[in-house]
């Protein structure tokens, strides 16, 4: 039977604590949902983290080493750190967690958009802390950039550290970006390729668009192992368009707070249930974490600094 691997974006750095109070914003909590995303089938946790107090989202190492630890010391899954990190920071903060931990698997954003979450502040009626408002309307004039000065400096923290990067890609002209790396030496084949659907500023989501990016990666690129993660209500059909074409497949709060319409998830595990449900119907079965290494080319959990 052919093995996808699901992954489920814990928390991350859009949604705000106002938005959902299921939002992992504590080490503990975001740990605890690592293993129950394990326990659901997932091979993979993709990590951001978050002031325990506040919910604000932050680059603090502490606090990265109180989830990574907590996770290894219950399960296997394979941990995936953030370097998008979140509103505000700068990049020598967000690579700070591929230096400093040297995971097997690391988030790479290829490319520069304007990351627009400005329009989710209209939707919240009242707002529990002061910095979420601000954060949030303050996207309309946020540039989130990856010049290629960040990408050369990035791939060689990558490279030095033995960190896989998984390249997120927004938007058309982030596939060409790759080709550049990859032909001055700066990527490794076969890359991993994660189409990111649905953020405005970007590509959004919808069937054309993900096969517009699937077809221009392979005219570009050749051959890449590849997933797909989608904004809000668009999560679950992108993750199964993914799956029905060859892909992988990211779900969690991240993305989408929703577990079905009008439903919000009480846990990560809820949307990596119901995933594993539709891979089954579709005769596919969820890798595990040391299948999900073997087939990104992991170098082992026994080579992370943690
Ligand atoms: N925020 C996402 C839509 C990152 O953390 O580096 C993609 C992402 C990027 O997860
Ligand atoms: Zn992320």
């Amino acid at each position: 039977m052919s093995k996808v691997i699901i992954t489920a974006a814990i928390t991350g750095s859009i949604h705000v604590p106002s938005m959902s109070p299921y939002l992992p914003i504590t080490p503990q909590q975001i740990a605890d949902e690592a293993v129950r995303v394990y326990e659901a089938g997932g091979a993979v946790a993709h990590i951001h983290v978050r002031n325990p107090e506040t919910g604000q989202p932050s680059s603090d190492m502490e606090l990265f080493r109180e989830v990574v630890t907590k996770v290894k010391s219950r399960c296997n899954i394979v941990l995936c750190l953030s370097t998008g990190g979140g509103v505000g920071m700068t990049t020598a903060e967000r690579v700070k967690g591929v230096t400093t931990f040297k995971p097997e698997l690391a988030s790479f954003n290829f490319g520069s958009i304007n990351f627009g979450l400005f329009p989710i502040a209209e939707a919240v009626r009242k707002f529990k802390f002061p910095w979420e408002k601000p954060y949030l309307q303050g996207t309309e004039d946020f540039i989130f950039a990856n010049t290629f000065k960040t990408l050369r400096e990035f791939s060689q923290a990558f490279e030095e550290n033995e960190t896989k990067p998984e390249l997120e890609i927004y938007d058309a002209g982030m596939i060409n970006n790759v080709a550049f790396m990859l032909q001055r030496g700066y990527l490794k084949k076969p890359v991993y390729l994660q189409f990111v659907l649905g953020i405005l500023g970007s590509m959004p989501a919808s069937p054309s668009n993900l096969l517009y990016l699937f077809n221009s990666a392979r005219e570009q690129i050749g051959d890449f192992v590849w997933s797909v993660c989608a904004a809000g209500r668009h999560q679950m059909p992108m993750c199964t368009m993914s799956l029905v074409m060859g892909g992988n497949a990211r779900v969690g709060m991240e993305d989408s707070l929703y577990a079905g319409k009008g439903v919000l998830a009480k846990s990560n595990a809820d949307q990596v249930e119901k995933i594993v449900r539709i891979a089954r119907e579709l005769s596919l079965e969820p890798a595990t974490p040391d299948e999900a290494r073997q087939i990104l080319g992991l170098k082992g959990l026994n080579k992370v600094n943690w």
